[in-house]
C-alpha cells in the first residue's frame, strides 16, 4: 500500500528495481537522476563505496504529478544484486508498491538472471504478494554487448508474468525513461485502484 502523508497532503509509492549483480540497476537511478526534468525537489543518495556496490540499496525521489490535490511522489530504490546480500535485498523489497526487473542480456548472466526470479518468487511469496496483482516492468538491459541473448529467449526464461518489457542501454541512458515511466504509471495506476476498492477511500481518491 502506498504510503500517504496527510500533512504534505502527498502520496508516496515505493519502486523498487532489482535484479542480479551488475545487471545496471544503479546506472538506471544515475541516468534517470540526470535525464529528468530539474522541476520539483529531488534528492540522490548513493553510498559510496570502493567498487561501486551496492551495498545496501540506492535512492531516488521523484517528485511527481499532483493528483486530486495530493502530489504523488515516487521513492525509487535498487536492492544490492551480490548473492551474499539476500537479507538486504528482502528488507528492500518489503512494501514495494512496484518493481523493476533489470535484467543482464548476456548469455553469461543467464543462470544469475534465473536465479534472481527465483528469488524474487520466493519473497513475494513469502511476503503474501500477488504478483499478479503487483506492478512489474521487465527491463532487458545491455542490449549494446555483442554476446546477448535474443529477446524471444529472454522472455520465455525471465518473465513468467507475461509484463511489459522494455530493451535498455543503460549506461547510454537509452530505456531508461521509458522504464521508469512505466513502472511508475503502472504503480500510480494500481495504488489508485487499491484505494478506490477501501471503504472511505482517502482523500487524495476522492473527487
Ligand atoms: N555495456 C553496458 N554496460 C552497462 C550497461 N548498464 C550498466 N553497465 C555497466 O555494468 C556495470 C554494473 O552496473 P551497475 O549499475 O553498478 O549494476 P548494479 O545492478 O547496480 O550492480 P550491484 O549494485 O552490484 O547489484 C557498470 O560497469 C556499468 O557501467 C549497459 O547498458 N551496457
Ligand atoms: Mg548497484
Amino acid at each position: 500500500m502506498p504510503f500517504i502523508h496527510y500533512a504534505n497532503r502527498e502520496v508516496i509509492l515505493k519502486v523498487v528495481y532489482s535484479g542480479p549483480a551488475l545487471s545496471g540497476k544503479t546506472t538506471n537511478l544515475e541516468k534517470l537522476h540526470a535525464i529528468l526534468p530539474n522541476k520539483e525537489s529531488r534528492q540522490f543518495l548513493i553510498v559510496p563505496t570502493a567498487n561501486e556496490r551496492t551495498l545496501f540499496f540506492d535512492f531516488l525521489n521523484v517528485a511527481d504529478t499532483l493528483e486530486r490535490n495530493f502530489k504523488v511522489r515516487c521513492h525509487a530504490y535498487t536492492v544490492p544484486g551480490q548473492v551474499i546480500y539476500k537479507e538486504a535485498r528482502k528488507v528492500v523489497l518489503r512494501g514495494a508498491d512496484g518493481i523493476v526487473m533489470v535484467y543482464d542480456s548476456q548469455a553469461t548472466a543467464e543462470t544469475a538472471n534465473k536465479a534472481a526470479l527465483e528469488e524474487l518468487i520466493v519473497f513475494l511469496r513469502e511476503q503474501g504478494q500477488d504478483p499478479n496483482s503487483l506492478p512489474i516492468v521487465i527491463q532487458y538491459n545491455k542490449r549494446d554487448l555483442p554476446d546477448i541473448l535474443p529477446i524471444s529467449t529472454l522472455e520465455a526464461e525471465l518473465n513468467p508474468w507475461k509484463a511489459p518489457f522494455i530493451e535498455a542501454i543503460a549506461i547510454e541512458g537509452k530505456g531508461v525513461l521509458e522504464t521508469f515511466d512505466a513502472i511508475s504509471k503502472s504503480t500510480k495506476e494500481s495504488a489508485l485502484r487499491s484505494s478506490a476498492d477501501q471503504k472511505g477511500s482517502p482523500p487524495w481518491f476522492r473527487e
